[in-house]
């Protein structure tokens, strides 16, 4: 169960958290048409708690809606500081922040109209590791999941639309019932895609290969692992890759704001290198948390204070 703050921004104020509630004909609900965020605040060693990324989630917020084809009815710098406020309000010093955006009620039918007013949301919550601690420490166990990510023209892979993550609920609870953490998909050609909320690396002879954008969410967490994997010379191609070179790997890890940096050791029973995360994975692992924690000088603009 989500862990309960006490302030929900809503459509430009604050109000109670148990009072965020929607009417049952909001065109969202009916049809999938919104988009979300999923973004993280780290406390630092100092004290001080900073937003990671926050200039390129708000950005995607707004893209997700552009390729959604509605307007999310604030400016980015609204956004942003609502994003601040509801932090500060609360209270929260570490957690996971949700901005959202939704056709509200008005028309029915498929097509909204302008008599369907735009919702934005954003609450904040304390979030621990979201596959687990003992995932993150020591590695996760996946399976191919029997069903495809999107085709880039079914759906709009780049856009964080809630409609998308019908695909990743029906993926995950395969994955979950059937015995495994997490879903890895793949596109509609057979190659690897993403998972239902990670992008995946995989390593090889010192060299890291990772998806190409072209039916994945471009990844906030992905960015960083490749600006970090070059800052230390590692190679990173962007490629395609199929679910044998997964096997043959000798590390694999999945990125998420929510999942972090995941390790995973185990994918369709086969297991993956040693058996538990590699030194790649571990070093990257550890200096993304450097990182996010605001301990390492060189990404400080990456964070913005709370
Ligand atoms: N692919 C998908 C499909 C995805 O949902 C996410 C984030 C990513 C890749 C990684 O993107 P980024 O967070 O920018 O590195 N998934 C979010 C939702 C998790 C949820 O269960 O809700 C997240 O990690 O916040």
């Amino acid at each position: 169960m989500v862990e309960k703050t006490s302030l929900i921004w809503m459509d430009g104020k604050l109000i109670p958290w148990e009072s965020a509630t929607v009417h049952v004909l909001s065109h969202t609900i009916h049809y999938g048409l919104g988009a979300f965020e999923g973004i993280r605040c780290y406390k630092g060693a100092s004290g001080t708690s900073a937003v990671f990324r926050l200039k390129e989630h708000v950005d995607r917020f707004f893209e997700s809606a552009l390729i959604g084809g509605f307007e999310i009815p604030h400016t980015r710098e609204a956004i942003t500081g609502a994003i601040l406020e509801t932090l500060r309000e609360n209270k929260l010093e570490e957690g996971y922040i949700r901005p959202v955006v939704f056709i509200g009620a008005g028309a029915m039918g498929v097509m909204f109209t302008d008599e369907n007013p735009i919702h934005v949301c954003i609450a904040v919550w304390p979030w621990g590791a979201y596959l687990g601690d003992e995932g993150l420490k020591n590695g996760i166990r996946i399976r191919t999941s029997s069903y495809n990510r999107h085709h880039v023209n079914v759906m709009m892979t780049k856009a964080k639309i809630c409609g998308n993550y019908v695909n990743s609920i029906l993926a995950k609870k395969e994955a979950v019932e059937t015995g495994y953490d997490e879903a890895l998909m793949l596109d509609t050609d057979g190659y690897v895609a993403e998972a239902s909320g990670e992008n995946i690396f995989i390593v090889r002879n010192g060299s890291i290969k990772t998806t190409p954008l072209t039916s994945i969410l471009p990844g906030i967490t992905r960015a960083t692992v490749i600006t970090l994997a070059q800052e230390k010379g590692i190679p990173v191609q962007e490629q395609r890759f199929t679910r044998d070179e997964l096997y043959t790997a000798e590390e694999a890890f999945f990125t998420g704001t929510a999942a972090e940096i995941t390790p995973i050791r185990e994918a369709d029973n086969r297991t993956i290198g040693a058996g538990k995360p590699g030194p790649i994975t571990l070093d990257l692992q550890k200096r993304f948390f450097e990182v996010v924690r605001g301990e390492n000088p060189t990404y400080k603009d990456w964070l913005t204070p709370v």
